[in-house]
């Protein structure tokens, strides 16, 4: 049988921290979903095609990566492709609470288990959020994101 799993997400955009745990996630199972999760009340710096481009660019390597919008719950997305298996990269303690409620509301929705994979420490504190930050205002994000990701963060926040 064909193992499964899904990294869900925003990934506005995709930085090393999603990367390592997509890696990590593509040695353990055969197919490796990455759902971009749309969000329509949270306008993101990247449109939801300009993400799953970034994301093909640089997980292509892996060999066994998919990725897929989604509109709606996470656990309809797993059951539509019969995937048993969610992998959620875990940051510090304050990650632990909402992401613990989030497994047992999808575990109690639809018996989709949940597995935490501790974060490379090298990534701990990054967040797609911060690297916006920090490339708006100029700062070096050349080793917190994919080069690729790089370049489109520049063009983006070009000043004109
Ligand atoms: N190191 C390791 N892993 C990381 C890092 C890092 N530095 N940064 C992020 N991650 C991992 C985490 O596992 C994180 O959860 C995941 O990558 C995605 O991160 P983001 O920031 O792109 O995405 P979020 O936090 O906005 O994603 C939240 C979801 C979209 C997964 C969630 O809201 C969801 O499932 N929504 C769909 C609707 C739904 O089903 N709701 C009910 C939930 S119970």
């Amino acid at each position: 049988p064909v193992r499964r799993a899904v990294c869900p997400g925003s990934f506005d955009p995709i930085t090393n921290g999603h990367l390592d745990i997509i890696g990590r996630a593509s040695k353990l199972y055969d197919q490796v979903y990455v759902a971009v999760m749309i969000n329509k009340s949270k306008q993101g710096l990247f449109s939801v095609d300009e993400r799953i481009d970034l994301i093909h660019e640089v997980t292509a390597a892996f060999g066994n990566v998919r990725v897929e919008a989604f509109h709606g719950l996470l656990v309809d997305f797993c059951k539509d492709r019969d995937i048993p298996a969610i992998v959620k990269g875990l940051r510090a303690v304050s990650d632990f609470d909402y992401e613990l409620q989030m497994a047992q509301m999808n575990n109690g929705l639809s018996g989709v288990e949940t597995l935490f994979v501790p974060t490379n420490p090298t990534y701990s504190f990054l967040s797609s959020s911060l690297v916006k930050e920090v490339a708006t205002w100029g700062g070096d994000v050349s080793n917190l994101v994919p080069e690729p990701v790089q370049r489109a963060l520049a063009e983006r926040l070009a000043k004109p």
